[in-house]
């Protein structure tokens, strides 16, 4: 059962785009749930990804290849991760915050957040204050969500927060953050109404900030 987890989390690491799309369908065949592929064979690959990266054994090209790799499982889980009947809950604008270009982690939380029925406008990667005020006052959405991978890039968490002050937008919407940087007590010193630390509990926290049960 777990040797088509190991498969798919090696063919991560080696970033076979080609070839996991295959495997992921394979691995739902064999009865195994979306989540269980996510967790255990797709992320416990990006893990090793990181480590490697960190360490200098792996180079950003290789590491585009798996993020890419993700993305191909990803479009395969998306139907399964983001099932539910469930009405629409609101509306919610996410992007991965100004000089910031990773965009799986924020992806994932939205295929979440539209499974749990949120109607969602990504706004991408490498979203300005600007673009992030400009899209709640078109938008108007209820929640907005930022994304964050590096600690050179989480401080445009604060810069977005107080251009939505500036622009006179702030007390319109709630604020959810996140990415592996971010923490609690950041979230609170940048006074954001939350973090979480990942797609599942975003749901959870995005749902009880618009005040519906969690
Ligand atoms: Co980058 N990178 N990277 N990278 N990269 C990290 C983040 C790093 C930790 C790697 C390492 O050193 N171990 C490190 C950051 C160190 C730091 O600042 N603390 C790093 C670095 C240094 C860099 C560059 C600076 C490298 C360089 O150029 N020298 C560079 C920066 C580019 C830029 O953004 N300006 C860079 C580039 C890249 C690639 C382009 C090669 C590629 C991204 C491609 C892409 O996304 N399309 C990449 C990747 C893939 C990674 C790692 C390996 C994997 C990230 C990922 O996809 N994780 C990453 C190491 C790691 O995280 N293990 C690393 C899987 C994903 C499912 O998890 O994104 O954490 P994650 O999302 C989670 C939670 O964080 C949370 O929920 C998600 C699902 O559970 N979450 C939220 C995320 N957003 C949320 C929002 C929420 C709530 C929860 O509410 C709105």
């Amino acid at each position: 059962m777990t040797q088509i987890l190991d498969t798919i989390a090696d063919k991560l690491y080696d970033g076979k785009h080609r070839e996991i799309a295959a495997l992921a369908q394979q691995a739902l065949d064999e009865g195994l749930t979306a989540k269980h592929i996510l967790d255990d064979g797709l992320i416990a690959g990006m893990n090793r990804v990181g480590q490697d990266f960190r360490d200098g054994v792996r180079y950003i090209p290789e590491v585009m290849l798996s993020a890419k790799t993700m993305n191909a499982a990803l479009d395969v889980l998306r139907p399964l991760l983001a099932e539910s009947g469930t009405p629409v809950a609101g509306k919610v604008v996410i992007g991965t915050v100004k000089g910031d270009i990773h965009d799986v982690g924020k992806k994932l939380v939205g295929i979440m957040l539209t499974g749990a029925g949120f109607q969602l406008i990504d706004l991408g990667c490498d979203v300005s204050p600007e673009r992030f005020v400009e899209a709640i006052q078109n938008e108007k959405p209820d929640l907005v969500g930022m994304s964050a991978l590096l600690t050179t890039t989480m401080t445009q968490m604060k810069a977005t927060l107080q251009a939505m002050v500036a622009a006179g937008v702030r007390d319109k919407v709630k604020v959810l953050v996140g990415g592996a940087p971010v923490t609690e007590a950041y979230a609170e010193e940048i006074e954001a109404d939350a973090y979480a630390p990942d797609a599942a509990s975003a749901v959870r926290k995005a749902r009880f900030l618009i005040g519906l049960a969690v």
